[in-house]
């Protein structure tokens, strides 16, 4: 049975890898093995192979020996089900870069600047040029209704932008939580062709340090800075059964926040998929989860487990003080005006 030329499938089944190489035939012998599922995006076999690609390390690399003793002491770097926490101080940027450059990913950025949100526009792109993925083809995915108002930021090589036309909207809730179903019909439309990884961001942010490979995963989430040092009883999760981002009490890991979102285009598919389809069904139900799409996408990732975390270095907020733990902020989200910038108002966490 010709499949591909790597076995990593075996120990690794990935029916996209497969689905889109082998003849029919073939697909029906996987099926019968259960290897295979079908899916509506056609991911192209080189879509996926960063799973199986090597890590190699270049030799004559020198850099600081990793200690098997001695590490970060002050925050934990690794969920029960030993998922990587991304804190600085866990990993060696040198070596990172060294492993993952050299594989010339694709890295698709959405965001969403509907409305007066435009504005956040030029901060998040300039902002990003410096520290984002900085020497990764990086193409950024500009969902607006104002297309007039996008700024012209001068890119780095190998960094592109699109445009993607949206409607505007008089809730903020809205034009929050439509974003699942925009990714998801984006990434088969186009994103899925086209890219390795996937980072959905918003847009009312700025980078301040580092975003690198570092935090590349198949299913990345990242925790919310409100809530990391509350445990799970005070998270604002839906708690009312009759929504189906419901998660009830005594259940939980840590609360993520909606602002960041990655990793394989596959997985967060899937992801969008889901939780487009659980804001579809409250809607028919006249229920809106307490915080949206967060919401659904908490219980997401409460049943399938993240495989990396990012730390709130990842995600801040410019009114929260500096602390202990986190050592740098990395992107963080900016004082806005809620009652100027969104069509109505809610009060925010
Ligand atoms: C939180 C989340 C956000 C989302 C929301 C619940 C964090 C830090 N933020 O932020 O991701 O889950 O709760 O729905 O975790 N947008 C527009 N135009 C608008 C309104 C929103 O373009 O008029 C887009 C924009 O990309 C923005 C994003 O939607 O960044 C989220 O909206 P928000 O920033 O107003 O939501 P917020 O601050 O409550």
């Amino acid at each position: 049975m010709m499949i591909t030329p790597d076995t990593d499938w075996i120990s690794n089944p990935s029916p996209y890898i497969i689905l889109s190489e082998v003849k029919n035939k073939d697909v029906r012998i996987l099926e019968v093995l259960g290897l295979c599922q079908q899916d509506p995006v056609n991911f192209r076999r080189e879509n996926c192979s960063c799973r199986t690609r090597d890590m190699l390390s270049p030799q004559g690399l020198l850099y600081k020996q990793p200690s098997v003793l001695k590490g970060r002491t002050n925050v934990v770097t690794v969920t029960p089900w030993l998922a990587p926490i991304v804190w600085e101080g866990t990993f060696n940027p040198l070596i990172v870069d060294s492993i993952y450059k050299p594989m010339h990913l694709s890295i698709a950025t959405t965001v969403f600047a509907v409305g007066k949100y435009v504005r956040f526009l030029r901060d998040f792109l300039e902002t990003a040029e410096k520290h984002f993925m900085v020497d990764f083809k990086v193409h950024y995915y500009i969902f607006t209704d104002r297309r007039e108002d996008v700024p012209a930021v001068v890119l780095a090589p190998g960094r592109n932008v699109t445009i993607i036309p949206v409607p505007g909207s008089n809730r903020w809730q809205e034009i929050s939580s439509r974003r699942m179903e925009m990714i998801q019909t984006a990434i088969e439309n186009q994103i899925g062709k086209e890219a390795d990884y996937i980072f959905c961001l918003d847009v009312d942010t700025k980078f301040h340090g580092r975003w690198g490979a570092e935090t590349l995963s198949r299913l990345v989430a990242t925790i919310h800075p409100g809530y990391y040092e509350h445990t799970h009883e005070h998270y604002p999760y839906e708690r009312r059964p009759a929504s189906r981002a419901y998660i009830p009490a005594g259940e939980g890991d840590y609360y993520y926040g909606g602002a960041t979102i990655a990793g394989y285009v596959r997985d967060v598919h899937k992801l969008t998929k889901y939780c487009r389809e659980q804001l579809e069904a409250d809607a028919a139900n006249s229920i809106e989860a307490a915080w949206q799409e967060e919401s659904h996408l908490n219980r997401y990732l409460l049943y399938n487990k993240p495989t990396k975390i990012l730390s709130p270095e990842y995600l801040w907020q410019d009114f929260k003080a500096k602390n202990n733990e986190v050592q740098i902020i990395r992107f963080s989200q900016v004082n806005k005006n809620y009652a100027e910038v969104r069509p109505n108002v809610k009060k925010r966490k």
